[in-house]
């Protein structure tokens, strides 16, 4: 089995005590699930892990939805109010998790952060880039460890076309050309009126759901962005709410944006929740002067590789790498070569980061998205918003 052994499986030996980090997570829905997940797998999956979570509390409404969550993953403390959970268990757990909607991102990890907790926020980290600079500045301010849970740049392939970018592998890159599409909201699936589209909670639609996290990818993979030029739609205005009244949909259920980057590169940003048969669909591809590459999460283990002047001529073309060999990211933690790993996993490889940075003092990015960039993506996703309303390029400013 080439480089890795059966023996390899049983993993390296734990030498001396590893510390705990207590939890205290706000949230128990989807994102809630994802992170207790990894919460639980780090400790033998990630063997030996840089710190062992204990999970200390869960914070969320309602009372019998809570003590529900909290008796699943095995949280000891439930709470309904996130200031007193904050104010009488604080002392207990030494990492704040926000896994809720996107109107309590900022305040309550502002006041986690006053208190000295390191943060996980899920992304968007805020509503609008005003929220977010009072996030970073709150966490900075602090001395706290601060990341968002950009978990995509937790993917091996993505992190190996990262590794293959800034070695020069690409050479000069000339495009990024990012889609993230979903269908759940469209008219067939009679979705109500739900937080995600609600313009005071979410703050914006496909945008900031699904459009953050090709920002994000692009400024993680090709560099910073200079400017957008955008439209915004939305296809169904109003959507009935539980009790039966019309709720206004002032979000967008889908954006598309042209992108100029510092570097010179250009490129196209398109998120939408009305793509019929798309399931999970974030596709990127980026075309440089020595070769191209692609990727699809919903073959996450996957990057295709395009090599100018690759021999022989008669194969050349894109080449489908299974990205799943032991030198590959985070893949001795794992299987042997093959063995695929999930969407479930980005989210054990990102927390296992955030706790080696807590515990070892690291900065969490470049790798990890820290405050400051949840704070650019959300510059960028004004700018969407504004070129939109103006019909005219929007030069980013941070
Ligand atoms: C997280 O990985 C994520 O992309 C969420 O951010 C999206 O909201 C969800 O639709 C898919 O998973």
């Amino acid at each position: 089995m080439g480089e890795q052994s059966f023996t390899a499986m049983a993993g390296p030996k734990s030498e001396g005590q590893i510390p705990e980090i207590g939890v205290g997570m706000l949230g128990y829905a989807f994102m809630g699930k994802a992170h207790t997940n990894a919460y639980k797998k780090i400790p033998y999956m990630m063997y030996p892990p840089p710190a062992v979570p204990k999970l200390v509390g869960v914070c969320g409404l309602g009372e019998a939805d809570v003590s529900e969550a909290a008796k699943r993953y095995g949280f000891t403390i439930t709470c309904t109010n996130w200031r007193k959970f904050l104010d009488e268990n604080g002392d207990q757990f030494q990492l704040f998790d926000n896994c809720g909607p996107n109107n309590i991102h900022v305040e309550p990890s502002i006041v986690a952060a006053q208190a000295g907790k390191h943060i996980l926020c899920e992304k968007p980290l805020a509503r609008t880039a005003e929220e977010a600079k009072s996030a970073l500045d709150a966490v900075t301010k602090a001395g706290v460890k601060h990341m968002v849970a950009f978990n995509y740049r937790f993917v091996p392939a993505i992190r190996q076309a990262r590794y293959l970018i800034e070695s020069g592998a690409l050479g000069r890159i000339y495009h990024y050309r990012a889609v993230y599409l979903q269908e759940w909201i469209m008219p067939h699936y009679n979705t109500p009126m739900i937080w995600r589209l609600d313009k005071g909670v979410a703050g914006s639609g496909a945008l900031g759901d699904l459009g953050a996290h090709i920002i994000d990818l692009g400024r993680f993979l090709v560099g910073e962005m200079k400017s957008v030029s955008a439209m915004t739609k939305t296809f169904i205005p109003e959507r009935p709410w539980g009790d039966g009244r019309m709720g206004k949909v002032e979000v967008d259920d889908a954006f598309v944006a042209a992108v100029e980057f510092e570097n010179g590169a250009i490129g196209t940003l398109e998120a939408t929740r009305f793509a019929g048969g798309r399931k999970n669909y974030e596709v990127l591809e980026i075309n440089g002067e020595k070769g191209s590459i692609r990727f699809n999460l919903e073959r996450m283990n996957e990057l295709e590789v395009f090599w100018v002047g690759e021999e022989p001529k008669e194969t050349q073309g894109f080449h489908n790498v299974l990205v799943t060999e032991g030198h590959h990211p985070w893949w001795s933690n794992w299987w042997p070569h093959g063995h695929i790993i999930g969407w479930e996993h980005t989210f054990v490889h990102e927390i296992t980061h955030l706790l080696d940075c807590i515990v070892n003092d690291k900065s969490v990015a470049p790798y990890g998205a820290d405050f400051n960039d949840g704070y650019r993506a959300a510059v960028v996703c004004d700018a969407i918003l504004e070129s939109a309303a103006s019909k005219k390029q929007v030069d980013l400013k941070y």
